[in-house]
């Protein structure tokens, strides 16, 4: 598959308010900062279509963008963790992914993203521990893969998975700045397309 076309749709500020929008929805998730709004940047092969941040706590609200006319929808999630929102904004936060998590009626997987350099956070094992929860399927991605070696990636390759308890080979690297691991991520959204049209 090709992504050929992207369509920013809408921002959502209170997951009560998410819609069905008929077609299947991938979430992007992950810590703030991680590099979710580039990744669908990179994936869309347009830099300006979801606002990035070199501070933490770009993305506020759920952000929908639609591929292909119709194909599937990529869900830009606000980041967790970030530590320098105050107690009430973060809980309006929390209950903004998870709201958006249990109440998409078309949500088809969520990619977790996790920076390759960084061990996964507590917060990244309780997403994670969430998701089995509710059984949510998902896709561990690892992001700024540029920012290392090829073989200290590789090295992070174990560390991320065994915290996360996946094995070596549900890592999927990717670089949004050096444009590296597009093709592997598309096809894991073919597949997921073809579970969803069954
Ligand atoms: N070197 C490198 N930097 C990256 C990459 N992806 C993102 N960044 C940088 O990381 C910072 C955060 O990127 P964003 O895409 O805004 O991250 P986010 O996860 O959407 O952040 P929030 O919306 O705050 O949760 C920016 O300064 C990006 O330029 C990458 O692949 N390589
Ligand atoms: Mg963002």
């Amino acid at each position: 598959m090709e992504i050929k076309q992207c369509r920013f749709v809408t921002s959502v500020a209170d997951s009560k308010n998410i819609k069905d929008y008929g077609m299947p929805e991938i979430a992007i998730a992950g810590k703030s900062n991680v590099g979710k709004s580039s990744f669908i940047n990179y994936m869309v092969n347009n830099y300006g279509m979801a606002k990035t941040s070199s501070t933490p706590g770009k993305t506020r609200l759920l952000n929908y963008f639609e591929i292909n006319k119709g194909q599937f929808m990529f869900v830009d999630l606000p980041g967790y963790g970030f530590a320098k929102v105050s107690g009430e904004v973060k809980d309006s936060w929390d209950d903004m992914i998870g709201g958006y998590l249990l109440g998409s009626k078309r949500l088809i997987n969520v990619f977790l993203l996790v920076d390759v350099r960084h061990e996964p956070t507590s917060l990244d094992k309780q997403m994670v521990a969430y998701m089995h929860h509710y059984q949510i399927p998902f896709t561990v991605i690892a992001t700024k893969c540029d920012k290392l070696s090829r073989q200290a990636c590789m090295k992070q390759r174990s560390v991320i998975a065994s915290a996360l308890c996946l094995g070596n080979e549900n890592v999927i690297f990717v670089s949004s700045q050096a444009k590296s691991g597009k093709e592997e991520i598309l096809n894991r959204i073919n597949n997921l397309l073809d579970i969803y049209k069954q």
